[in-house]
């Protein structure tokens, strides 16, 4: 009887995960891939999960200039890498999307640092992560449309 238990919280755990599923579904659609949005004075998400050498489509949904910018540290503000990583960085743009590449090579776990050139500790977080992980999957999200 102890197995029948077991397989039924199990069922449970599958319904509840599917559920979980839906309800992340983002509001708008692009095509699949990697993304982060600026908005006025903030990033989405602040911390990406993306797998090594993956394409990044940064979204700048508001009226302002805004940067995806890597940096070498937490708060440092300029541009930099950890050592053997070219950093990346889209420029200040608006209206409209910037792409970069992650390195390739990288081990899961692994954290890259990035800021907004605009706006630095103004954003909130001041600064975006992305966390190397070979398993996460693409979104549709982005809110590409709309501008
Ligand atoms: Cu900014």
């Amino acid at each position: 009887m102890n197995s029948r238990n077991g397989l039924r919280s199990l069922v449970v755990s599958l319904s509840l995960a599917a559920l979980a599923g839906c309800g992340s579904t983002p509001a708008t659609s692009g095509p699949p891939g990697y993304y982060v949005t600026v908005g006025t004075l903030s990033f989405s998400p602040t911390n990406l999960t993306a797998p090594s050498g993956a394409t990044v489509t940064v979204v700048n949904a508001s009226a302002t200039d805004h940067s995806v910018t890597q940096q070498a540290g937490v708060d440092l503000f300029v541009l930099g890498a950890p050592a053997g990583i070219t950093p990346a960085d889209t420029g200040l743009f608006h209206g409209g999307t910037r792409t970069f590449t992650l390195p390739t090579g990288l081990p899961d776990g692994t954290v890259l640092l990035y800021y907004c050139r605009n706006h630095t500790s103004m954003m909130a977080p001041s600064t975006l992560t992305i966390t190397i992980t070979a398993a996460a999957p693409p979104t549709s999200g982005g809110g590409v449309s709309g501008y």
